[in-house]
């Protein structure tokens, strides 16, 4: 089949929450359970592009599934391209704001209209994107939340294991730094000196806490400060990057690769993670992997392992990949770790089917 032929049907977007092996306990929130909606593209030439989001919230698909439907109204009978889409899209939704709910319906058809592509072309999203398939270093982010420093050391060895990983994320802004630093030390100890450890603060610090906590953590050989403070201070990060030896990181609340890039030439940060529901799905990475080649950042994934997988094997600055497995529960063949490696499966498009069943048992 030619790819140029697809022509969108319809689409549909369906709201499940699948249990979390372990809660998340954060500055975003304590959750016990994770909303998914999942986005099927339907063409009339019977290849159906997936994509999930990941809303945090279940309530926000009361918002954000109208937004989709809107969307597909507009694309039936247009042909799938992912650009056009974008820029169709964007243009008309601007009136309501660039950023936010918009962005995200229009990066959930972005991403299933790209799978629905590579499908079509008989080939891996990574091989229609020019690439190949082949392994991904991830760490693991299943777990080590804000929880008591005493859980973490059985956490972190359980979390080594699942997929002989050689780097985990802990998450750090507790109420003190000997609260932090005992975190760290039960990782570590746990975990093996060997094992990378990245550390996030979810934007949980002022400017000035961030300072002296960061400052104080400096010489703890962490891989990086995760949002120390709020995604949009730049002027913070920049001031936090030239001060501190550790990498600081950004970027998973960047809507659209233009933030990404003033953050870039405001040398607010170094380096960047990007979330494909808030980047603009695979064209808004695309573009925004181009600037970081450009400025030679590099550039980790925020959740969606699985398309961000593919994404990884075309960035010219890929660093790390976030590994969930939190979209498992409604995944047919859900994607393997072995050492430490993400491996992307040689199957048409992203890679991704619905278990029908597990999807049932999950709606909402
Ligand atoms: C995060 C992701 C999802 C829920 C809470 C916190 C975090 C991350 O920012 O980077 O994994
Ligand atoms: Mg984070």
């Amino acid at each position: 089949m030619n790819s140029a032929s697809l022509t969108v049907q319809s689409v549909r977007a369906r709201p499940v929450v699948v249990p979390l092996r372990r809660p998340i306990v954060s500055k975003v929130g304590l959750f016990h359970d994770w909303p998914l909606i999942l986005i099927d593209l339907y063409t009339e030439e019977g290849i159906v592009g997936h994509s999930y989001l990941e809303p945090y919230l279940a309530s926000a698909a009361r918002v954000v599934v109208p937004l989709i439907d809107e969307l597909g109204a507009a694309a039936k009978g247009r042909p799938v391209a992912p650009f056009d889409a974008y820029r169709r899209s964007t243009g008309s939704l601007h009136l309501l704001g660039r950023e936010g709910v918009t962005m995200i319906a229009v990066s959930a058809l972005d991403m299933a209209a790209w799978d629905a592509l590579a499908q079509a072309a008989g080939v891996p999203l990574a091989v229609y994107l020019g690439g190949t398939v082949g392994p991904v270093p991830a760490y693991n982010s299943n777990g080590l939340w804000l929880t008591a420093a005493d859980r973490l050391a059985a956490e972190a060895a359980a979390l080594v294991a699942e997929g002989g990983f050689k780097a985990l994320k802990l998450r750090l802004g507790r109420a003190t730094l000997d609260e932090d630093l005992a975190a760290i030390a039960a990782v570590r100890e746990a975990a093996g000196a060997s094992v990378k450890l990245m550390c996030d603060f979810n934007q949980g610090l002022t400017l000035g806490d961030a300072l002296r906590r960061c400052h104080a953590l400096d010489d703890q050989g962490l891989e990086w400060f995760e949002e120390p403070i709020a995604y949009d201070n730049l002027p913070g990060y920049v001031q936090l990057a030239r001060e501190l030896k550790t990498p600081v990181q950004l970027g998973e609340n960047f809507y659209g690769p233009r933030l990404l890039y003033q953050a870039v030439i405001a040398g607010a940060g170094d380096c960047v993670m990007p979330d494909m529901m808030r980047i603009g799905g695979v064209s808004g990475w695309l573009r925004a992997a181009a600037i970081t080649g450009a400025a030679g950042i590099p550039m980790s994934t925020h959740l969606y392992p699985e398309i961000s997988a593919h994404l990884m094997r075309v960035t010219e600055t890929a660093h790390w990949l976030e590994w969930q497995d939190w979209a498992d529960p409604i995944l047919r063949e859900p994607f393997c770790v072995e050492n430490g490696m993400l491996i992307v499966p040689d199957r048409p498009g992203q890679g991704i089917e619905w278990d029908e069943q597990a999807v049932a048992k999950y709606a909402v």
